[in-house]
């Protein structure tokens, strides 16, 4: 049977599939291509015509949601304590955050990187910084659910936490950390100290300096 196959961009959002992966101890070929790929690896247009990363191939299916790709790679060969089964306690929490992370969390982080480091000649800033507030004013709901708890679902670290995670470690990676309240700092050291976490940023760096050469 082939492995499925990633392809992403080093610490983009791919890095909730790539670090599922590796809690999940699931074999998959990870290829890094250079950010942003619609313009470096334009081949890349033709397996995933919406330019977006990440990807995951995996026979026949094309997905294209990281947290959706997390989820999957995560119980796709049966149950996994990464993933809260339906019928367990905090099944509807975890659905619920899962989608949370991209959706709500990181939308307004990616529109402000936009507004403010990547197209910053339109003169779209103030609007940036808008949303900057906003994504600030959304971590309440996380804030609160992490009260007297240490991950947010099932009393152990699942899938939610490494999609809703990624949102906290990007913020810290693109000067966003200013609105980011103490309580979810701690929640992200505790989350980037894993091992899981630790090898699947290895992996993407490697893939990363590769390109370099
Ligand atoms: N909702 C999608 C969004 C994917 C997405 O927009 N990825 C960004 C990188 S983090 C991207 O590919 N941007 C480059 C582009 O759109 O050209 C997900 O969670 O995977």
């Amino acid at each position: 049977m082939t492995r499925p196959v990633l392809y992403t961009c080093a610490r983009s959002r791919g890095l909730r599939a790539t670090w599922a992966a590796e809690e999940a101890g699931v074999d998959i070929d990870l290829k890094i291509l250079p950010f942003p790929p619609r313009y470096l690896a334009p081949e890349y247009l033709a397996i995933n015509p919406l330019g977006t990363v990440p990807m995951l191939a995996d026979g026949t299916s094309r997905m294209t949601e990281s947290c959706a790709i997390a989820h999957y790679l995560a119980s796709k060969d049966g149950p996994s304590p990464l993933v809260i089964a339906p019928g367990e306690a905090d099944y509807a929490e975890y659905c619920d955050f899962t989608y949370h992370a991209d959706a709500t969390i990181t939308f307004p982080q990616t529109v402000y990187m936009r507004f403010v480091m990547f197209e910053k000649d339109k003169g779209l800033g103030d609007a940036g910084h808008a949303y900057a507030k906003w994504y600030w004013k959304r971590l309440i709901k996380v804030e609160q659910r992490l009260e007297g708890r240490e991950f947010l679902c099932g009393d152990r670290f699942t899938i939610a936490d490494i999609c809703v995670g990624y949102a906290l470690i990007l913020s810290q990676s693109v000067g966003l950390d200013e609105g980011v309240p103490e309580s979810l700092k701690a929640y992200r050291e505790r989350l980037t100290s894993r091992p899981g976490y630790q090898r699947a940023l290895a992996r993407e760096e490697a893939g990363r300096k590769a390109l370099e050469v």
